[in-house]
């Protein structure tokens, strides 16, 4: 826990990744009371953000209402996390911890899981290149199969086990390129409570390590 008042400096920036109802968004909720509460500032933002004008176009296209080239829904998907990277950096420079429900990781991961030759795991992490750095990554790992049994699946775009499958093996090799960043794994088939502890637990670690004069890092090439 954190002493109320004691902070002082940059916040830190939190990603939560994972396949489809791996339980991302419940423990970002989770974790925003549990920050809350703990005395600290604290956002929260899901990607792809469906409320802007290109969030709205992904929308439709996630709910299969439009069709798009491989390569333009992935560089729309990469514009939707630029048209929010200032204010992400001027939230934590301003202390606010912030935590993200998807990120960069998705966004290169399920694009090159469409196993479009073209579409390579490396064409697909460029557009993130600069993008703001996580101080953390938190994966919720969950088999697609006990994904697949949590409510509500099977109503978008991607929602099947071969593409879950896929999207699970190109997460491991994404992270594995990831040299310097702090990627945790944890198990997300447990119960929300087992999850949840394990996820305030590192988030603490985290928040406590982040020097608060350092700037944010920005995301690299391989
Ligand atoms: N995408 C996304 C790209 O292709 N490129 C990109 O750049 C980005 C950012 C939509 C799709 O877009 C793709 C990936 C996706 O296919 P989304 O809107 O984040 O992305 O959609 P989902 O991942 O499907 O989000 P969900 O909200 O549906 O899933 P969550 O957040 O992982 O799961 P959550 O917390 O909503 O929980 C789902 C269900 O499981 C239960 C919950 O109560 C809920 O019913 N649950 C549990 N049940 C038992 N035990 C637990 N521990 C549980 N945790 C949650």
């Amino acid at each position: 826990m954190f002493a109320k008042g004691t902070r002082r400096g940059r916040g830190a920036l939190i990603v939560v990744e994972g396949l489809d109802r791996a339980g991302k968004s419940s423990q970002c909720e989770y974790l925003r009371n549990f920050l809350e509460e703990s005395g600290l500032s604290v956002k929260y933002i899901r990607f792809p953000d469906r409320t802007t004008s290109i969030g709205r176009l992904i929308d439709g296209y996630l709910r299969g209402q439009s069709q798009l080239d491989d390569h333009s829904i992935h560089l729309l998907f990469s514009a939707n996390r630029w048209e929010l990277a200032k204010s992400i950096e001027a939230d934590i420079a301003n202390g606010i911890n912030v935590i993200i429900d998807r990120y960069s990781y998705s966004g290169a991961v399920y694009s090159a899981a469409k196993a479009n030759p073209s579409l390579s795991l490396e064409w697909a992490w460029t557009p993130e290149i600069g993008l703001p750095q996580p101080d953390l990554c938190l994966f919720l790992s969950i088999s697609p199969e006990e994904a697949a049994k949590r409510g509500g699946f099977g109503g978008e775009r991607y929602e099947n086990e071969t593409m879950q499958s896929r999207v699970r093996d190109l997460f491991k090799t994404l992270f594995d390129l990831q040299r310097g960043s702090d990627i945790r794994t944890v198990d997300a088939g447990r119960s929300l409570e087992e999850v949840s502890q394990d996820v305030s637990n590192i988030v603490t670690e985290c928040i406590a390590r982040v020097d608060p004069a350092s700037s944010l890092g920005k995301l690299t090439s391989f």
